[in-house]
């Protein structure tokens, strides 16, 4: 339960679960841009499938996943407190957010990676293959998925070189050496508690989060105050993608950074591993020229990603941080 914010305390209703738009990404590129723009447009998830991510590189991640979280918790504390990175049990963020779940938080890039490995596991090298492999399959998807919203916002592929050319969006995500993307690995034990809120409501600061869980359900979703919307879990060889905060400035709010939380089960272990697609610290972010006109000019102001991450990472878990950047800051 994520305590001491009054938000947290008000009337919610739970009602029936909701399929999220899957969309094929072996169907007409023009058709899927399309269905992701609506999907991003209305609710701010959708799936994938036929993805591309290979069975074995996403089974040999979740593997390691399920290998270190079955390991004794003391072995397990020594890989943190998470600050916020690092090995975090109960206690979520910095600022006193507790939830029912245990995870390994990671920064996804190669080097830091191949150093954390050795604390984290009896066989590092293992350990940081499958990771490694994990997220640059998982950043290459994101790309994808960021190249084809850019398509159905009709906003062109214009950088790179001909023959690879990208969208404005995938390019804030490319750089592997200088990227702030982060691995978030989740395990929510079954509890009987009064309490089955394992990860409390937030939104995801980043750009894009690629989320992928064990089939086991847990993932609500808010489109509307204190109505939460419980996510079915199928298809399971699926991602289920997210518009981060970010994103929704560069879309000047047509796409939605949707509140979301995962709830524990009873009797089933759910396991969890999110891949949080970030541009660098330093990255520019503004509303998208294209998506800002005389009748809706830019709801944001211009800030880093650095700057945004520092606002966030300061805040409780469910308070908005989009405000303070408002033009107008009218609450
Ligand atoms: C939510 C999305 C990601 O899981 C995360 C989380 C981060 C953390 O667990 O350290 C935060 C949370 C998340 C948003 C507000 C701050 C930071 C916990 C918290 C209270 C890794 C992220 O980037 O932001």
């Amino acid at each position: 339960m994520v305590v001491a914010n009054p938000n947290h305390h008000r009337a919610e209703k739970i009602t029936e679960d909701i399929q999220l738009p899957v969309i094929d990404l072996l169907s007409d590129p023009s058709q899927s841009s399309k269905l992701i723009v609506k999907a991003c447009e209305q609710f701010g998830f959708f799936k994938v499938i036929n993805h591309g991510v290979p069975p074995e590189i996403i089974s040999r991640m979740e593997q390691e996943s399920l290998d270190f979280f079955s390991k004794p918790g003391s072995e397990k504390l020594r890989t943190g407190p998470a600050n916020p990175y690092g090995y975090g049990c109960k206690s979520i963020g910095l600022n006193g957010d507790i939830g029912e779940v245990e995870y390994l938080l990671l920064q996804a890039n190669p080097q830091i990676v191949s150093q954390n490995s050795l604390y984290i596991s009896g066989d590092p090298n293992k350990f940081r293959c499958a990771v490694n492999r994990y997220v640059e399959a998982v950043r290459k998807l994101a790309c994808e998925i960021l190249d084809l919203m850019a398509q159905g916002l009709g906003l062109g592929l214009g950088l790179g070189s001909p023959q690879v050319s990208t969208s404005v969006l995938s390019g804030l995500i490319r750089d592997v050496v200088n990227t702030d993307s982060l691995l978030r690995l989740n395990h929510y034990p079954p509890v009987e508690a009064a309490s089955k809120i394992g990860f409390g409501e937030h939104t995801d600061p980043q750009i894009l989060t690629l989320l992928r869980s064990n089939g086991v359900g847990g993932l609500q979703i808010s489109l509307e105050d204190g109505v939460w919307i419980p996510v079915s879990p199928h298809p399971v060889s699926a991602f289920c993608v997210n518009v981060g905060d970010v994103l929704q400035v560069m879309t000047n709010g047509r796409f939605l950074s949707v509140r979301h939380r995962a709830m524990v089960n009873s009797f089933e272990s759910r396991m969890s591993t999110a891949y949080f697609a970030a541009p660098s610290m330093d990255a520019t972010i503004c509303c998208l020229p294209e998506l800002a006109t005389p009748q809706k000019p830019s709801l944001y102001k211009t800030f880093t990603w650095g700057e945004y991450k520092k606002a966030a990472y300061t805040r409780r878990l469910g308070d908005s941080r989009l405000n303070l950047f408002k033009m107008k800051q009218d609450d």
